[in-house]
């Protein structure tokens, strides 16, 4: 089968059973199954600025921006244009290419506390590589995350909380070792005194504690004031390496990400999504004596066939010049407490109980009218509630995350009249529960 613009497509309902006989689950990546909302998902035709069109002719206006990277929108102009002329003079080298370079004087130059940087290929990659280096560079094996936080699918990195908040952490999947889930400590989110706590029971033996400074894989969590710094300060008496995981914030929240917008040096960061402007691509970098303990260098072993692949850095590149603009932040900023406000009210004046998180253009509604500190609370919300207002707004052209557990991403393509299309049909939607 061909793929061309105008070709007749199968319906959505078709081609997923057919997707279903050769891909698991019919998905290539499992949040995209609807399974947390129940149901089949559609098959996407073609996407532009804040809409996306499926192959049954409906469009919707979209919530997330293919998890993140699609800040400007879907397809801009000034991307395509670039990866079409990159790709004239080649699609991939596996040799030294100046949009490297170009791509590491830009992240080192946004970003404070990254001396040093290396591409990957996805978040995971960059994720796992930098759990690699900390260990390398300490020579330590434990680690410690947050309950909540999702970090890409490495075996370290896919570990639960163990029966004790301090004992070993189980694997948070078939197929990883109970000895690797044992070296990774799972703790709540928040939670000063149990960081303390493991800090003292394995003394000297942890060579990394990482984290999403804004937790945004279990909804969008907000770090309790004062505690990104107690951590700062935990891991550097320690030893103890920081990694900031923002693969998602990272070039969304501002061009520090996080880290700027909290005034907090990690030792190690992970980036991802917006650095590739759609394009397949992740990144870690920090501090240089860190940074050079990998290969060729160091100890440390790290590789990527299609590391810094031009297209994926000149994408990037793009994506960043096109952030660089003034008012860029401002403005996805101000279109993120448009949408805020209009849903506040609308949920307000219906009593429904709920907390909306929002950080610039990263937003999260929770049915809940607890305080949203931890996973804990996070799953006090009604998830059936959920569930039917997602089928009502896609109904009405509105793609919100078919997950409760997902965040919703504006773009720099998000209008007020598309804000203004939404809270219309939250309204009906709401009225019609
Ligand atoms: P990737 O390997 O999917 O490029 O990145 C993994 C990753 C690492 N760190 C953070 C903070 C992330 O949010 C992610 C991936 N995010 C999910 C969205 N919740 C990707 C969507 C999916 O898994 O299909």
């Amino acid at each position: 089968m061909s793929i061309s613009p105008d070709m007749r497509y199968p319906t959505s309902h078709k081609l997923f059973q057919t997707a279903k006989e050769l891909i698991p689950g019919g998905v290539n990546s499992p949040v995209r199954a609807f399974r947390n909302v129940g149901g089949e998902p559609f098959f996407v035709r073609r996407a532009k600025g804040a809409r996306i069109e499926d192959i049954d002719g409906k469009s919707y206006i979209d919530y997330i921006g293919t998890w993140g990277p699609a800040i400007l929108g879907h397809a801009p102009m000034s991307v395509i244009n670039a990866v079409h002329e990159a790709a004239k003079n080649g699609l991939s080298f596996g040799i030294p290419n100046v949009l490297e370079v170009e791509m590491a004087k830009m992240v080192t130059s946004w970003v404070p506390s990254v001396q040093k940087v290396r591409m990957t290929n996805s978040g995971t990659e960059a994720t796992m590589s930098a759990i690699r280096l900390a260990r390398g560079f300490t020579k330590r094996d434990k680690i410690i995350k947050f309950d909540g936080c999702y970090h890409g699918h490495s075996d370290s990195l896919l570990v639960a909380a163990g029966s004790g908040a301090l004992t070993h952490g189980e694997p948070d999947s078939a197929g990883v070792p109970k000895s690797f889930a044992a070296e990774t400590i799972v703790l709540p989110f928040n939670d000063r005194a149990a960081v303390e706590a493991a800090f003292s029971q394995w003394d000297g033996q942890i060579a990394a504690l990482i984290l999403e400074p804004y937790p945004a894989n279990a909804g969008l969590i907000l770090p309790q004031v004062g505690f990104l710094q107690f951590l700062r300060e935990i891991t550097a008496k320690n030893g103890t390496v920081l990694i900031f995981d923002e693969v998602m914030t990272g070039f969304r929240l501002g061009k520090a990400g996080v880290q700027g917008l909290e005034n907090i040096m990690p030792d190690l960061s992970c980036f991802g999504k917006v650095i590739g402007g759609g394009l397949p691509v992740g990144a870690f970098g920090g501090r240089a004596d860190i940074m050079d303990y990998l290969a060729p260098l160091g100890p440390v072993y790290q590789a990527g066939t299609l590391s810094g692949n031009p297209l994926a850095m000149v994408a990037g590149l793009t994506q960043l010049h096109e952030l660089d603009k003034a008012g860029a932040y401002e403005t996805l900023d101000q279109i993120g407490a448009y949408l805020q406000a209009g849903v506040e009210k609308i949920l307000s004046a219906k009593g429904i109980p709920h907390r909306f998180n929002r950080v610039g253009s990263m937003f999260c509604m929770f049915f809940t009218d607890a305080e949203i500190i931890n996973l804990d609370s996070v799953k006090t919300q009604d998830m059936e509630l959920f569930r039917k207002l997602f089928w009502a707004m896609l109904d009405r052209g509105i793609y919100i995350a078919p997950s409760p557990y997902e965040t919703g991403f504006l773009s720099l393509a998000h209008t007020h009249d598309d804000i203004d299309v939404t809270l219309d049909a939250l309204e009906k939607s709401v009225a019609a529960l």
